[in-house]
């Protein structure tokens, strides 16, 4: 399961009790682009590790804007990931998730749709999100991005909501939604893309590529696994380049950089946001990549939006996609890290207990007692 860290509301203890034999954490006190201390590192690890736990993989160690652009001090925020690499390798940290989606990490529209059986849970609804980039942010030259339909599905929804609703979806859209480690106002948001200008997917594709050919030798030497999170949704957002939405995409990463630890996060509810993406074939055809799968099922509507369903309820073919994964583990004689992703709030999480979105306890505890039930089920038919 992943943990925000001392902070989080949800515990070690608690996730002990989940049955989960592992954390996925991150220094997030540390400031984006500052190297991570073998000390600040051991520090975690010790809690992790005292609370009967291990600490599985570092998510993430965020890669700072700057790199993605490649301006200002960039060289230096990377000499400083390498070396950020070289401690978590010593310290016996093994697997390392970051992204590079420009200035945002995910994004939803609303975090709290109620779904038809009382829970509360995550979505993306496309008109608000187009409402929110063409009249609350008022991008220039934004409608360029949308169909007719789409911008007057936009107007349409706009016209309803009231001015506590547009509130609401400023703050989902970019204020920062948990480990995405920065939040902004509008106006800060406006400058970030402005950065962007003239920042093409062509040109961030290779400033990714140059970044892995230059942190990926370092990590195989310090026995370090990289794997990108895929862009969560896997389409261009407000104008801003996107190049990790599809299996090409990644195919495109180990061509120019087939260093053995450049990996996939392989996120089926990322993937899963938009347009159609086989992911039981992606697990077979990247197996000996994946080193991080989180596990979660989406279901997409016709206008392009979607809902963040249980994991045995949505889009995916859950039972599949977990026998894949368990045919490469057999395959590669080891065993990928899984997490369950968000979970719904339900039972006591409606009950005042504020958790991060999407990083429930009790949501979680129910995918992830699913998930290792249908596991072991397979792991038991195959032997
Ligand atoms: C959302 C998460 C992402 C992910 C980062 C990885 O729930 O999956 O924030 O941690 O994109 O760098």
């Amino acid at each position: 399961m992943r943990w925000y860290g001392p902070k989080d509301p949800v515990s070690l203890a608690d996730i002990r009790m989940a049955g989960a034999s592992g954390v996925i954490t991150a220094l997030h006190h540390i400031p984006n682009g500052e190297v991570w201390s073998v000390e600040e590192i051991m520090k975690r690890k010790h809690e992790v590790e005292a609370a009967g736990l291990e600490w599985t993989g570092v998510e993430s160690v965020p890669v700072h804007e700057h790199i993605k652009t490649q301006e200002g001090e960039y060289l230096t925020y990377i000499a400083n990931y390498k070396q950020t690499l070289r401690n978590l390798g010593a310290c016996g940290i093994k697997m390392v998730t970051y992204n590079f989606m420009p200035v945002l990490d995910w994004t939803r529209t609303n975090l709290d749709y109620v779904f038809p059986d009382g829970s509360h849970g995550l979505m993306f609804e496309k008109a608000a999100y187009i409402a929110f980039d063409l009249f609350i942010l008022c991008r220039e030259g934004a409608e360029k991005d949308y169909t007719e339909e789409e911008v007057a599905r936009a107007k349409a929804r706009f016209a309803q909501m009231t001015d506590e609703d547009k509130q609401r979806l400023t703050r989902v859209m970019i204020m920062g939604l948990p480990g995405a480690e920065e939040s902004f106002t509008l106006e800060q948001f406006k400058e970030q893309l402005a950065r962007y200008k003239g920042i093409t997917r062509e040109r961030l594709q290779q400033n990714l590529i140059y970044f892995l050919s230059e942190i990926c030798p370092v990590a195989d030497e310090a026995g370090v696994d990289m794997v990108i999170h895929p862009d969560d949704p896997p389409m261009p957002i407000m104008g801003l380049p996107r190049v990790l939405s599809s299996a090409e995409d990644f195919q495109a990463l180990i061509d120019a950089v087939p260093c053995k630890s450049n990996g996939l996060c392989l996120c089926t509810g990322s993937f899963g946001g938009a347009g159609k993406h086989d992911l039981v074939a992606m697990m077979r055809r990247f197996g000996d990549r994946i080193n991080f799968v989180h596990l979660r099922a989406v279901e997409q509507t016709a206008e392009g939006d979607f809902y963040e369903k249980w994991t045995f309820e949505g889009d995916l073919d859950t039972y599949e996609f977990l026998r894949a994964m368990l045919e490469v583990e057999q395959q590669r004689g080891c065993s990928i890290a899984l997490r369950p992703d968000h979970g719904h709030q339900i039972c006591d999480d409606l009950n005042g207990k504020k958790t991060n979105p999407g990083y429930t306890l009790l949501g979680r505890m129910r995918e992830l007692a699913e998930i290792r039930g249908m596991e072991l089920a397979i792991a038991r038919q195959m032997e």
